[in-house]
C-alpha cells in the first residue's frame, strides 16, 4: 500500500473536537513544563513534543484502549494521548510522589499498565525491540492486540531498530512502527544522518509493508494509522510508517536550536500547525470563534490545575528510594 491507497475516513465534529482538545491540552501542559523548567522546578532532561501533537493524538485514536504503546524519551504527548493524566505527567516532571512513575522516573521514564503505556526510554533505538516483543506476546497469546512503537528519524539509524523490524516481519507480528521524522536528531538534520531520507523505506529491505505520509493534520494521521493498525490486526504482518512532522522547540530544554534553516520554523508554524489545521476543519464544520475559545479556556484551566497539583504534591519518601529498582530477594 502507498499513501495514495489509504482509504478515506469520515470524521465528525464531535470526534474532531475531542482530538483538537487533546492536542491543545498536550501543548498547554508542555508550555507550562517549559515555564517550570526555567524556574528550576523541573530538573534533568526535558524534551518537548510541541509541533508534533497531531501524530500522537491521531495515532492513538486508531488503537484500542488495550493495545500497547511504546515510545522514546520525547513522551509527554504520547503519554497524555494514551490516557496518563496531565496531573500525573506534570507531577512526574516535578519529581513528585504523585507522578506517573512515583517521582523517580522523570520526563523520560513513565509507564502505566492501566492504559498500556510502556514508556519512556532514553537510549536511542533501544525500545524498538520491546515493541516487537509486545507484539510477539500478542500473537503468542492470540489476544488480538496490536503494539504501536514510536521512534525518531535518528533512532531509525540504529541497529536495534533494524533487528526488531527483521524479526517482526519474519514472524508477521501484529505491530505498527511509526518513525516520527521531525527533521532532526539533536542538531543533525535527517539528510546529514542518512542517504535515504524517508525512513519508511527501511521496511523494503525486510519485506515489510511501509509508506510515508505528511502528519500535520490529525485527520490524515488517523487515516494512515487506522489503515496500518487494521493491517497489523488482521494477521497479515507489521507495518512501518514514516510520519513527516516538525518539532518547534530545541531537542531538549538546553538546546537553543541554532541549526535550523532561515524561515523553516516560521513556515511550519504558519502552514503545518496541527492545532491551526484542526481549527480550520472545525470552522468548516460550523464551529464559531467563541466555541473554540471556550475549548481553549477549558484546556488552560485543566493544565493549570495539573501544574498546581504537581507543585503542591509531596516529594517521594526517601525510604522508598530503592523500590521498583531491584526485585525482592
Ligand atoms: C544510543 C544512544 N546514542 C546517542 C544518544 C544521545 N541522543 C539522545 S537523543 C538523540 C537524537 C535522537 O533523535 P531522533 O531519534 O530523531 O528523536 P527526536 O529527538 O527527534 O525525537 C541522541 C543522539 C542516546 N541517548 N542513545
Ligand atoms: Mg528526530
Amino acid at each position: 500500500m502507498a499513501e495514495a491507497d489509504v482509504p478515506a475516513v469520515e470524521v465528525g465534529r464531535e470526534q474532531l473536537l475531542e482530538w483538537y482538545e487533546k492536542m491543545a491540552l498536550i501543548r498547554r501542559v508542555e508550555e507550562l513544563a517549559a515555564k517550570a523548567y526555567t524556574l528550576r522546578k523541573i530538573l534533568g532532561f526535558c524534551h518537548l513534543y510541541i509541533g508534533q501533537e497531531a501524530v500522537a493524538v491521531g495515532a492513538v485514536a486508531a488503537l484500542n484502549p488495550d493495545d500497547q504503546l511504546i515510545t522514546a524519551y520525547r513522551l509527554h504527548g504520547h503519554a497524555i494521548a494514551k490516557g496518563i493524566t496531565p496531573k500525573a505527567v506534570l507531577a512526574e516532571l516535578f519529581g513528585k510522589a504523585t507522578g506517573a512513575a512515583h517521582g523517580v522516573g522523570g520526563s523520560m521514564h513513565m509507564a502505566s499498565k492501566a492504559v498500556e503505556f510502556w514508556g519512556g526510554y532514553g537510549i536511542v533505538g533501544a525500545h524498538v525491540p520491546l515493541g516487537a516483543g509486545a507484539a510477539f506476546a500478542n500473537k503468542y497469546t492470540g489476544d488480538g492486540r496490536v503494539s504501536m512503537t514510536f521512534l525518531g528519524d535518528g533512532a531509525a539509524q540504529q541497529g536495534a531498530f533494524y533487528e526488531a523490524i527483521c524479526m517482526a516481519q519474519l514472524w508477521r507480528l501484529p505491530a505498527v512502527f511509526v518513525v516520527e521524522n521531525n527533521y532532526y536528531a539533536m542538531g543533525t538534520s535527517v539528510d546529514r544522518q542518512s542517504y535515504l531520507t524517508d525512513m519508511s523505506q527501511r521496511g523494503a529491505g525486510v519485506g515489510m509493508k511501509h509508506w510515508q505520509f505528511e502528519a500535520f493534520d490529525v485527520v490524515d494521521v488517523y487515516r494512515n494509522l487506522k489503515a496500518a493498525v487494521d493491517h497489523a490486526r488482521s494477521g497479515e504482518g507489521p507495518v512501518l510508517l514514516e510520519a513527516v512532522t516538525y518539532r518547534y522547540r530545541g531537542h531538549s530544554m538546553s538546546d537553543p536550536a541554532k541549526y535550523r534553516k532561515d524561515g523553516e520554523l516560521e513556515s511550519h508554524r504558519k502552514e503545518h500547525d496541527g492545532l491551526k489545521l484542526a481549527e480550520m476543519r472545525l470552522k468548516e464544520l460550523g464551529m464559531t470563534d467563541d466555541e473554540l475559545k471556550a475549548v481553549v479556556d477549558r484546556v488552560k484551566a485543566e493544565a493549570q490545575e495539573a501544574y498546581d497539583f504537581a507543585e503542591q504534591s509531596p516529594e517521594p519518601d526517601p525510604a522508598k528510594l530503592y523500590d521498583y529498582t531491584y526485585a525482592e530477594p
